[in-house]
C-alpha cells in the first residue's frame, strides 16, 4: 500500500514553468536541476527560465491584492502586525547579485552508505540510513540579480522588540507548510532580504511569487518561497526547536559527533558541460564557474585524467594541477561566481575533467572521496571528475 501511494506521488509535477529536457534534469517531482551542458555561455546571470526549481508541494496561486504578510511572536511589540504588499514596495528597494544553492546541491555524488571502516561507526554501521532525496548533481544552483528589501526594515516597520528577539521562523504559505528558522543576527544583516523581483521581473509562480526570502551565502533551504509569515522568537534556534523541514537540513553521521544545521554554503565549482561529454580532438577552450557562501572566489585549478591501456586515470599535466584564469572585465562579487577558461589540447581517448575552487578564506574543495559523509546527502563540495570522450579530429 506505502509503495502505491509513493508511486502516485512521485508521479505528480509540482513545478508550474517549463521545464524541457534540454535545460533541466528532472530529479523529482518538484526537483528540476539546471543542465550545465546547455548553460547560455554568453550570460553571466541564469535566466528565469532557465534557473532550478526545489519545490515540495505545488506553488499556491496567491493575489497580491490579498496577499498579506502577518508579523508575530513575542519579539514584536504589538502581535500579530499585517504588512501590506504595497507597504513593502514602499520600503527602500535593494539590489543584489548573487548565487543561490540548495543545501543538497550535489547530493548524488555522495556513496548512499558512509564510507566502510569510519572508525566511529563500529558495529554500527547500519544505524546510518543510507542517503535518499533528489540526486542532485551541481546544477541545483543559479545566479540572479534579486530586488528586495531589508528584512530588518521590515521587522522594524512591525515594532521589532530588538532585546527581545532571538530567532527569526520565516514560514510560507504552500500546503506542506515549509517554513526555515535563523538567528536574528543574521535575519537582521544588511544582506538579508525579502525579496519580489528576479533578474528585473516579478518572482515567477515557482521561485515564491510574490515574495521569497533571500539569506545570502546560507542554503537556499533558508530562502523561504511564497513566504506568509514571519514569527520573531525570544529563543535561539537549537536543534530542538527546529521545524519539521529543517529538522532534515542538518549533518548527522560517523563524523559528526553532535548533529550540525546546516548555514552556509561551501566553495564549489563546475565545468560548463553534460555530464559524459564528447568533444572533438585538437584545441578546446573550456569555460566553468566556481562560487562560495563565503568570502569570494580566489582561483580556480583543473586537473584532467586520461584513461590509460589498463582503464587507470593519468594525469595528462605536469604539474597535474593548472591555474584558469577568470574572464576579465567581470568583477569578483562575493557570494556570486566567478567565470573561468582553460586551454586544452585534447587527442582521442576517454577523460575525466575535475575543477577545484579555492575562495580567499583559503576554503577549498577537497577531493571526491574526503567529503565528510552525511546522512541527509548536505553540502557535498568534492572536486568531481566529468567523464569526457574525446573523438578524433575530423578530417578537412
Ligand atoms: N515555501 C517553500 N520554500 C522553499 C522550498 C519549498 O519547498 N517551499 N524549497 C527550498 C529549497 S530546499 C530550495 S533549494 C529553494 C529553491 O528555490 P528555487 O526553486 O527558486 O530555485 O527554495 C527553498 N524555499
Ligand atoms: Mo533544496
Amino acid at each position: 500500500m506505502n509503495s502505491k501511494k509513493t508511486q502516485a506521488s512521485s508521479n505528480q509535477n509540482l513545478v508550474v514553468k517549463p521545464t524541457p529536457s534540454e535545460y533541466f534534469i528532472y530529479r523529482g517531482a518538484g526537483s528540476r536541476e539546471m543542465n550545465w551542458g546547455q548553460i547560455d555561455g554568453s550570460n553571466y546571470f541564469v535566466t528565469n527560465d532557465r534557473f532550478y526549481v526545489h519545490n515540495r508541494s505545488l506553488p499556491p496561486q496567491i493575489d497580491v491584492a490579498s496577499w498579506e504578510l502577518q508579523v508575530t511572536g513575542p519579539g514584536i511589540a504589538l502581535s500579530p502586525q499585517v504588512i501590506t504588499y504595497e507597504d513593502i514596495l514602499n520600503l527602500p528597494p535593494v539590489f543584489m547579485i548573487k548565487a543561490m544553492v540548495c543545501g543538497a546541491d550535489g547530493r548524488g555524488f555522495y556513496p548512499k552508505l558512509p564510507p566502510v571502516g569510519s572508525p566511529s561507526v563500529g558495529n554500527d554501521y547500519v544505524k546510518w540510513r543510507p542517503i535518499a532525496g533528489s540526486e542532485w548533481q551541481y546544477g541545483a544552483m543559479g545566479m540572479a540579480e534579486w530586488t528586495g528589501v531589508l528584512i530588518s526594515d521590515v521587522l522594524e516597520l512591525a515594532g521589532l522588540k530588538k532585546d527581545v528577539a532571538k530567532s527569526l521562523l520565516i514560514q510560507g504559505l504552500d500546503s506542506v507548510e515549509y517554513s526555515h528558522a535563523i538567528p536574528i543576527d543574521k535575519a537582521l544583516a544588511d544582506d538579508s532580504l525579502l525579496v519580489y523581483k528576479m533578474n528585473g521581473e516579478p518572482l515567477p509562480i515557482d521561485h515564491g511569487y510574490p515574495i521569497r526570502a533571500f539569506i545570502s551565502g546560507w542554503g537556499a533551504n533558508s530562502n523561504v518561497k511564497w513566504v506568509g509569515g514571519l514569527e520573531v522568537s525570544d529563543k535561539p534556534v537549537t536543534l530542538d526547536n527546529l521545524p519539521k523541514w529543517q529538522k532534515t537540513q542538518i549533518l548527522t553521521g560517523p563524523d559528526y559527533p553532535e548533529p550540525v544545521i546546516v548555514t552556509v554554503q561551501n566553495v564549489k565549482s563546475t565545468f560548463e558541460l553534460d555530464w559524459n561529454s564528447s568533444l572533438q580532438g585538437g584545441l578546446n577552450l573550456l569555460h566553468g564557474r566556481a562560487w562560495s557562501g563565503t568570502g569570494t572566489i580566489e582561483k580556480v585549478e583543473v586537473k584532467i585524467e586520461k584513461m590509460d591501456e589498463d582503464h587507470k586515470w593519468q594525469p595528462i599535466w605536469d604539474p597535474q594541477w593548472r591555474q584558469s584564469r577568470f574572464v576579465p572585465s567581470e568583477p569578483v562579487l562575493p557570494q556570486s561566481w566567478v567565470r573561468w577558461q582553460i586551454e586544452w589540447e585534447a587527442e582521442e581517448g576517454y577523460y575525466r575533467l575535475m575543477s577545484k575552487a579555492t575562495n580567499n578564506t583559503g576554503e577549498t574543495q577537497p577531493a571526491p572521496d574526503e567529503v565528510p559523509w552525511n546522512q541527509s546527502g548536505l553540502l557535498y563540495n568534492g572536486h568531481v571528475g566529468l567523464p569526457v570522450v574525446v573523438t578524433p579530429q575530423p578530417h578537412c
